[in-house]
Formats: C-alpha cells, structure tokens, sequence
C-alpha cells in the first residue's frame, strides 16, 4: 500500500499536523471493527478539523487515487468504517468535527457537525425541552455522520421514524472535494429535489456527511414502559396490533427479545429479569405530552392479560425502574458478543410473515449446523428483527447465513434492515439483489464518483455494479 512516501507530508503541508496520524499505535483502534472481525490497513487516520480541511484532504486524495474509508464513532456492525483490500487508502474521521452548533426549540431543528456525539445531540435537545428520537444502544459513541451515513434506526422508529425522517439539510464534500452546503433547516424545500437523499444511508460511498440539520420533537413529558412475557411470536403480534389500537401514536416502541437473549443479560452483566416464564418477551414504550398516559397504558396491558396472550408482566413505577428494564434489552448486542462468536442478521420482513419465519429458521438451523444458538430479538414494531446466531469456533458461517437470506428472501424481506451493507453483506447482497436494481446503483456510484475512491469494497463502491 503506497502513494508515495511524501502523501503524508502533502496531506498535512495543506491542512496541520493534528489531521493527519501515522504512527501505528494511534491508527491501530480506526483499523478495526467494533466486533473485531475486520481488521484493514491505511496509510494514513485523517483528523479534519473543519469542512475545509476535509475538503483539501479529499481534493488531494482525489488526485493521487487513494481510497477514502470515513469513519464515525466505529460502531457500525457491518464493517462498513474499515478498510477493506490492498489499494492506497486513508481512514477519515470526523471526530474532531463534534461542535453542536444551535439548537432551536420553536423551528424544531439541531445543527451539528457530523462528529457530534450521538448521546450529546440527544441531551442538547433535552435540555431545551425538546427530542431527537433516534436511539440505540452505541448513542454514547455513534455519530450524527455515522447514523445518516447508515440511515440508522434504534428503537423509536415506530414512532418517528429512521434517521432518513429526520434530516432536515445536509452538508457533504463530494468525491473531488466539492463543499455542497445545505444546511437549510426547511421542511418543504421541492427545489431541492431529492439529493440529500442519496447521501442518507449510502455508507460513506457517495460523499462526505460534514455536518446536519436535524428535526427535533416535542419532548414526552409522560412516559410508561412495561416488559411482559408471551409464549410465541403470533401472540406478541396479537398484542402489537391490540397497543396499536389502544395507544394510536403514543406507542414509541415494541421490542421483541427471546428468552435466552435475555439469560445471557443476566448471565454477563449485573441486571436481574423482573418477569418470569416466558418464551418471549416484550418491551412495550408509550409516550406523550398529553396526561392521562399510564391510564390508558394499564388498561391496555389489563386487556392483554384478560385475552391470556400475555404470561407475567411488570409496568415499570418509577424513572429507575424504566431503565432497569431498557437496560436489559439494551445489553444484548454486548452479552451476545460476550458468549463467543456470532453470524448477525438484520432482517426486515412483512411483519405478519414472522411467525412462519421464525418457524422454518427454528426447524431448518440444526440442519446446516447442529451446534447453532439463535440470539433472536429487534424491532418487532417495525417488522425488524435480528436473527443472530451463536456458532462454535469452527463451524461454517456461510451455510448459517445463507439459510437465513434465503428464508428472508423467500418471505419477501430485505438483508439489512438498518445496520447496512458494509463489507459483512456485499456478497449476499450481490447474490440476492436483481441484476437491474444493481446497474441502477452503480450508476449512481460511477456519477458521484467516478474514481471509486470512496469507501471501496461496501455496498454501492463495487466496480462490477458500474454501469457499462
Ligand atoms: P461508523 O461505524 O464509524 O461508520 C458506519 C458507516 O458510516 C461506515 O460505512 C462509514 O464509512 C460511514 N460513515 C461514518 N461517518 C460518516 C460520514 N461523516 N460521512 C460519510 N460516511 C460516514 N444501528 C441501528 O441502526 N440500530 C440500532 O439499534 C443499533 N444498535 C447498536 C448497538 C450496539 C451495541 C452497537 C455496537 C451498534 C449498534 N448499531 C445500531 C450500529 C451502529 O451504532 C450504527 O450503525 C451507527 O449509526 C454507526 O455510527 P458510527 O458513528 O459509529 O459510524
Ligand atoms: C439492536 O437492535 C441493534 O440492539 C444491534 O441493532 C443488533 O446486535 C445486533 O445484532
Ligand atoms: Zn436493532
């Protein structure tokens, strides 16, 4: 991997010393995943302090041909902020470019750079009374870039929607380092067309999120959060469409955990499960701005046991005990992690079509690898699930993942509902995505970036997929 001895020299004559890294123990962390199952090489960590750095950086990179990998928080779980192959490339961070610039509670908007700390955008909303909705598990470390670059979900998606719902204006450097600046916090903007939309979820490979306009929400001042036990998925979707019913808009989440996702919670980390017996579980979030909220809650959860779909349940009486139980769910990815060795799928699916989903997986796994343990939970609500499985050191992922895209495929869902592409899927997306769906992508690609320089090797930078 070269570009000559002196690029970084070039590179940092045209920008400072504190942009560009290269000495190994400090580009190590930005070589590998956060699962650690990629690990790539770059010549240089880019550490642009401002969107013209960036650009000069990528103007320069352009006229050497070397890859640009940006990278966020290095959270992603698809590998997508790795290098990935041997041609010259170099990690952008954008992790010094973390300023929350303003915050406007009447407009209903948040303008921050894309290296602004998820958690902190969060809490600048809060404390103007206001919401930023997107939530997950990695908010202490995920990025605004990294959640727009990979149109994340989390688990308020049923209410408010993925990242993509929730950008307002974008600012980006193109593949030669043109700036395009348009952070207009509109909500109708038709002149606009529909640019800012290609860079939402294009994992980095069509341009360079430098900063957002986000929308912002009212924030819920009431709150009721419960964790009930149901014997089967069938059941859960009886009580998904009965809370839909009841609850209207105030349901913000509707989360689905097998049991043994949950013991192994239990088994890593110090949290105890309040609800016993259970084959399933279910964290049900309301959330309004309106009074009367925990009545209408009760009643609804009252109605779920009356039909007997639900087992044993708690509704949870205070802040604390509220995040008692989101912490449960929240630890799963990390428990999972701990017990070893995991194929993940993100899957998305009709949501009527999971029941019979989720049977033939059950019955088909022991097949292509008797040793497999599913780890399986997600976003129910929003027909999101993930269909993790634990392997033994040595089993073949191959055959595991197949058999779920398969299933997936076969039930008319997608492979990655919202955690991407990156290098962990491009084959199975290759395998499973009609010929004509590919070529219009690759068009896209070969028009904003000709060269293929940025984030080579994931999703759209595949050479194959340009149009001929
Ligand atoms: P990175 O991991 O750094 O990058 C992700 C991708 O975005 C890469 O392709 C990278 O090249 C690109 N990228 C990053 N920044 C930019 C930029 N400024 N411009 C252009 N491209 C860029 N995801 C969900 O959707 N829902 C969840 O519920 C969820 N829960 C998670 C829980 C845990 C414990 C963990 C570890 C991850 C979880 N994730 C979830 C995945 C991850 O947190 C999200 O994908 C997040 O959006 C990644 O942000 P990041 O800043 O870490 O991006
Ligand atoms: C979640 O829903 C995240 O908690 C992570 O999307 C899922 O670990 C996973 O596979
Ligand atoms: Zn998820």
């Amino acid at each position: 991997m070269t570009a000559g001895d002196e690029f970084p020299e070039r590179l940092r004559a045209a920008t400072s010393d504190a942009a560009v890294v290269t000495d190994p123990d400090m580009m190590a962390g930005y070589l590998t995943d956060w699962r650690h199952m990629f690990t790539g090489q770059a010549i240089a960590v880019l550490r642009p302090g401002s969107t013209q750095e960036v650009s000069a950086l990528v103007r320069l990179c352009a006229e050497a041909g070397v890859a640009i990998v940006p990278q966020g928080g290095n959270t992603g779980l698809a590998g997508g902020a790795t290098p990935q192959g041997d041609a010259p490339q170099v990690i952008l961070s954008l992790a010094r470019m973390n300023n929350i610039r303003s915050v406007d509670p009447v407009g209903l908007c948040i303008e921050a750079e894309a290296g602004a700390i998820l958690q902190s955008v969060r809490e600048a909303a809060t404390a103007e009374d206001r919401l930023f909705p997107v939530s997950l598990a990695a908010e202490g470390s995920a990025t605004i870039g990294g959640i727009i670059a990979t149109n994340a979900g989390g688990v308020n998606v049923l209410r408010y929607g993925m990242t993509r719902d929730l950008v307002l204006g974008l600012e980006v450097v193109l593949a030669d380092g043109t700036v395009i600046d348009a952070l207009r916090p509109l909500r109708k903007d038709n002149a606009a067309r529909y640019w800012k939309q290609l860079f939402i979820g294009s994992e980095g490979a069509l341009g360079i999120v430098t900063a957002a306009t986000l929308r912002l929400v009212p924030r819920p001042l009431h709150r009721s959060v419960a964790l009930v036990s149901v014997p089967d998925v069938q059941t859960a979707l009886s009580v998904f469409s009965h809370a839909q019913t009841v609850l209207g808009d105030a349901l913000t989440a509707f989360e689905l955990m097998e049991a043994a996702a949950l013991e192994r919670v239990e088994t890593h980390f110090n949290l105890t499960l309040p609800v016993q017996s259970g084959a399933w579980y279910l964290l049900i979030e309301a959330g309004s701005t309106l009074s009367g909220l925990a009545e209408t809650s009760e009643a609804m959860l009252e109605d779920v046991f009356e039909k007997g779909w639900a087992t044993d349940g708690v509704v949870a009486s205070s802040a604390g005990q509220a995040d008692h139980l989101w912490a449960l769910r929240e630890h799963i990815t990390e428990a999972e992690a701990k017990s070893g060795r995991s194929v993940k799928h993100d899957v998305s699916l009709p949501i009527a079509a999971f029941p019979a989903f989720l049977e033939a997986f059950g019955t088909r796994l022991p097949e292509v690898e008797a040793e497999a343990t599913p780890n399986v939970f997600g976003h129910l609500g929003d027909g999101n699930l993930h269909v993790n499985v634990l392997l033994p050191k040595e089993a073949d992922s191959t055959g595991v993942m197949r058999l779920v895209h398969d299933l997936v495929h076969a039930h008319g869902g997608s492979i990655s509902a919202e955690h991407g592409l990156g290098q962990y899927r491009v084959a199975e997306w290759e395998r499973l995505t009609a010929r004509a769906e590919q070529v219009l992508l690759g068009r896209i690609k070969t028009a904003l970036d000709p060269q293929g320089i940025l984030n080579p090797g994931k999703g759209l930078s595949i050479k194959e997929h340009k149009a001929a």
